[in-house]
């Protein structure tokens, strides 16, 4: 699809426990709660003339369900942290490859750091990009990219 297309929306989707992000396993994941996240994407993504749905879901086929939305409503971009459905869904693959939005796979910690068990990611075979370690920094740096991809610069 033609990037003049699509709308000025970008779907931040937040999969399993990540509502718990601020409150548990602060070592982990920081001190940052998931509304802290939200203002820091709002903020990113007003810097760029983007509004934001964002959106926290426990249950895989919701996510899948706003991947089909997003799509549907010729999203911008879509960043997703799937949490644990990472190293699990096919579902979710399976949906980021059918709606063609551009997608960000975005994780607070270096996944390649952590268990053997969290180094694949099903997801990442979808996603246009996939940024993780820099805290919940990436969100922001995932919607500087998605931005840079719908209006690159001339080379
Ligand atoms: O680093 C990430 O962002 C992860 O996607 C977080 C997932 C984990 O399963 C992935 O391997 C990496 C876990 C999300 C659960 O978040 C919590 C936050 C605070 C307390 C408990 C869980």
């Amino acid at each position: 699809m033609a990037k003049s297309t699509r709308n000025k929306t970008v779907y931040v989707l937040n999969g399993p426990n990540l509502n718990l992000l601020g409150t548990r396993e602060p070592q982990i994941y920081g001190r940052a709660t998931l509304k802290d996240v939200e203002k820091l994407c709002r903020k990113a993504a007003a810097a760029h003339g983007f509004a934001v749905e964002f959106r926290q879901s426990n249950h895989e086929g919701e996510i899948v369900d706003w991947i089909h939305e997003a799509g549907a409503n010729k999203a911008a971009g879509i960043v997703i942290n799937p949490a644990g459905l990472t190293h699990t869904s096919v579902s979710v693959h399976d949906a980021i490859k059918a709606v063609g939005v551009p997608t960000v796979e975005c994780h607070i910690t270096n996944i390649h750091a952590r268990e053997p068990w969290r180094h694949h990611s099903y997801v990442s075979l979808a996603a246009k990009a996939v940024i993780c370690g820099f805290g919940i920094d990436g969100y922001a740096l995932a919607i500087d990219g998605l931005a840079a991809t719908a209006a690159p610069r001339k080379r």
